[in-house]
Parts: C-alpha cells; sequence; structure tokens
C-alpha cells in the first residue's frame, strides 16, 4: 500500500497535497502531511511507530488517548485550549487510534499550529519555557491512575539494569568494536557503584513514584511560535511511572549542554549552568511545590544519571551494529556516547554549584 493509501485511512480532511519527512527524533519516522478542502489548509502528523522498540502497540495507544483524552479535559477545566495544549489523535476512519498495514504500523495527529520545538536552545527563556511545561505537565498528571499504564520499555530508566545489558554487549562484541572503545568503556566502568543511587532510593520508598514523561529533550516540547510560551508536551511514547528526577534530568542532559548531542569537537561539550538555573527555576514553578525535600535533592543527581544512562545506552547500540538509534552517518552512536560521557565529567566537575542552585530555589 503507498503512501496516500495509508494516509486516507485516516479520518483527516481534505485532499492530500504534500507528504515530506519531518522532524530529528531517533526512534519513530514522523512526516508532515497538507492537505486542502473548500480552499482550507490542513496539516497533520504521521508517524510511523518503531515496532521494534514498542512491541504492545495496542499498550502503548492505548496510554497515549487516555493520557491525552486526560490533558484535554484538565486543560479545558482551567479555560485553556487542549487542540494546541493537548496532543490530539486522529483515529483511522474505522475508528481505531492506528492502523496496522503491511505490518507497519501508523498514527496520526493534528499538527499544533504556530509553534516550534527546538533541536538547541537558541534563547535561554525558551529553556526556562520547556522546563515550565514539563513541570507542569507533571503536575497535571499527579492524579492520573497509574496503575493503569502500560510499560512500554521495561525498566526504561533503570540503570544498573542499562548497566548490564552495556556489559552484555561488550561481552558479546558482535561487530568487534570494543577494541575502540577502552576510554569509554573504563569511564562507565568506574561509575558502576553510583548507577544505582536513584533506583536504591525508589526501592526504599524514599523517593514517590509519579507519571512521568520520561524523554523530556527539549525538541519534545512545543513553543509558541510568537509569544515563545511552552504549549504543548510531545512524544508520549514513555509516559510510565518514574522518577522526576528522569525527567528533570533528560532535559538538562540534552539542553543545557553547549554542544549538540552528536558533536565531535568533544572541547566544545559543557554544562551551561545558566541554563541549567533556568530550567530548575522553571521546572519547580510547574511542579508547583508538589516535590518532596529528596526529590529536589535528587535532582542534579537526575542530570547526572540520565546522561551517563544516555551514553551507556548509545555506546551499546554502537558495539551491537546500531540496532537501536537511527543513525545518519558512520559511528553516530559513538560520537552520541562521547558527548554524554564528556558532559558527566563536566557535571563532576560543577558538582557543587549544581547542587546549590537546586537548594537556592524556591
Ligand atoms: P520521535 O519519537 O521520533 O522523537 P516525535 O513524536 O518527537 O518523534 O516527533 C518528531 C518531531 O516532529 C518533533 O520533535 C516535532 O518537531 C514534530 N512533531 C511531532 N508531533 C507534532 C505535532 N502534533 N505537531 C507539530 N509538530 C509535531
Ligand atoms: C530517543 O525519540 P527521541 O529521539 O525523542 C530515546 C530517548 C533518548 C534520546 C536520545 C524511546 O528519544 O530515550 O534519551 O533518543 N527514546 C526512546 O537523544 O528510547
Ligand atoms: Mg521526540
Amino acid at each position: 500500500m503507498n503512501k496516500q493509501e495509508i494516509i486516507t485511512k485516516f479520518a483527516i480532511q481534505g485532499t492530500i497535497l504534500e507528504v515530506k519527512e519531518y522532524g530529528s527524533g531517533h526512534i519513530n519516522r514522523t512526516e508532515l502531511v497538507e492537505t486542502q478542502s473548500a480552499g482550507k489548509h490542513h496539516r497533520y502528523i504521521l508517524q510511523q511507530i518503531n515496532t521494534d522498540i514498542f512491541q504492545d502497540v495496542d499498550g502503548l495507544m492505548e496510554n497515549i488517548t487516555s493520557v491525552t483524552d486526560f490533558l484535554r479535559r484538565k486543560i479545558k477545566a482551567r479555560g485553556g485550549d487542549p487542540d494546541r495544549e493537548a496532543l490530539c489523535v486522529i483515529p483511522a476512519k474505522d475508528g481505531s487510534s492506528y492502523c496496522r498495514v503491511d505490518g507497519k504500523c501508523y498514527r496520526m495527529y493534528q499538527f499544533i499550529q504556530d509553534a516550534v520545538s527546538y533541536d538547541a536552545v537558541e534563547r535561554q527563556s525558551d529553556f526556562y519555557e520547556s522546563a515550565l511545561a514539563f513541570g507542569t505537565f507533571q503536575s497535571l498528571l499527579s492524579d492520573y491512575p497509574a496503575e493503569t499504564l502500560h510499560e512500554t520499555i521495561a525498566d526504561f530508566h533503570n540503570t544498573p539494569k542499562r548497566f548490564a545489558a552495556f556489559r552484555q554487549a561488550v561481552q558479546a562484541d558482535v561487530c568487534c568494536r570494543v577494541k575502540d572503545v577502552g576510554k569509554e568503556i573504563a569511564f562507565l566502568t568506574e561509575r558502576e557503584a553510583q548507577m544505582s543511587v536513584l533506583t536504591d532510593l525508589l526501592a526504599q520508598g524514599r523517593l514517590p513514584l509519579r507519571v512521568t514523561h520520561n524523554d523530556t529533550k527539549l525538541n519534545n516540547v512545543m513553543l509558541d511560535q510568537k509569544t515563545g510560551k511552552g504549549i504543548c508536551v510531545i512524544d508520549l511514547d514513555t509516559v510510565m511511572p518514574g522518577l522526576s528526577a528522569y525527567d528533570f534530568g533528560d532535559s538538562i542532559r540534552f539542553g543545557a549542554n553547549t554542544a549538540a548531542e552528536d558533536e565531535t569537537d568533544l572541547s566544545k561539550v559543557s554544562l551551561d549552568l545558566e541554563l541549567y538555573e533556568q530550567y530548575v527555576r522553571g521546572y519547580l514553578k510547574g511542579c508547583q511545590g508538589s516535590l518532596t525535600g529528596l526529590e529536589k535533592q535528587m535532582l542534579p543527581m537526575g542530570a547526572k544519571m540520565m546522561t551517563l544512562e544516555c551514553g551507556m545506552r548509545f555506546l551499546a547500540d554502537y558495539l551491537s551494529g546500531d540496532t537501536y538509534f537511527r543513525i545518519h552517518r558512520e559511528h553516530h552512536n559513538l560520537d552520541r556516547c562521547r558527548t554524554q560521557l564528556a558532559l558527566v565529567a563536566d557535571m563532576e566537575r560543577k558538582w557543587e554549584q549544581m547542587a546549590e542552585i537546586v537548594a537556592k530555589a524556591e
């Protein structure tokens, strides 16, 4: 079945004008669909869900439709615009939330108009707004029935399990690449003991499990093109029970790095403490005082852990033959791994300042 036929399986308006690749996510395949009806222009986002990674598509889509319905009701109740402030799933004509065609799964979203997602921070205020949006997202979901969520990727941020998977990839060495990454393996191995800090606190009941986004990259939030205000959190594939430190940490990992995630000149990589501070302020404001003292204290650890974990995931994927994260050049995952480890090293240098900024934030 061709793309046009797939698109017309969804309850969209108008006739198709153009379909083009869109965005820079590493997991799904995203396309912008433009249509026209009676002189009116419409835009949609078509996504091919990565079913190697998300095997329970029914569970995944149930999470997304339930969470977005829940958010839409809350946004409406507080006088907001649910069509701009929450993702809107366009169902298939047969009423289902996605389509399965030739073994592939597709879903359609309403395109969020007059909004942008950034791959890098351009203005400090954008980062603050993204923090406010992710914090607010967590607050809005504070009374969502977490037990009804499907675990779309088991142990997604279980860093010790990620370490074990990484060790296995080293052992297997299926691409004979281990010989080239001794320094990176040593860096990670030296930090093994720290990897269970958050999971231990969770197991001891000292950190609360919340409904979190778990993939809080800057390009997973839409900001209003005119006002710069954060309007909508997107990419809801990994909304699952998790720790506030995960959401905080993953945003810092990506957005407060002075270099791109795949920069090859490691001298450009560092933690921008001003951006970090902006994020702390925005996130705490969005969380509306709901974080416990220990949760707040663990935010810097979240930043370090998410960066270490992501570096480890990139390296494991490099060793396994680049089967998980989409790559655009040779050694792309190794380059990505190296920026993450360089960022961890810089966080270690700035550790006291990171803790101080959180301690003095409201
Ligand atoms: P991935 O899981 O591959 O990261 P995303 O859901 O994040 O996929 O989508 C990729 C990009 O497409 C986003 O970063 C954003 O720029 C754009 N995008 C996704 N959904 C929408 C939407 N509903 N409206 C406008 N842009 C969107
Ligand atoms: C992936 O889908 P995307 O590009 O927003 C990944 C995240 C990583 C991130 C690294 C489901 O996010 O966990 O932190 O790449 N998503 C999944 O850039 O694995
Ligand atoms: Mg994304």
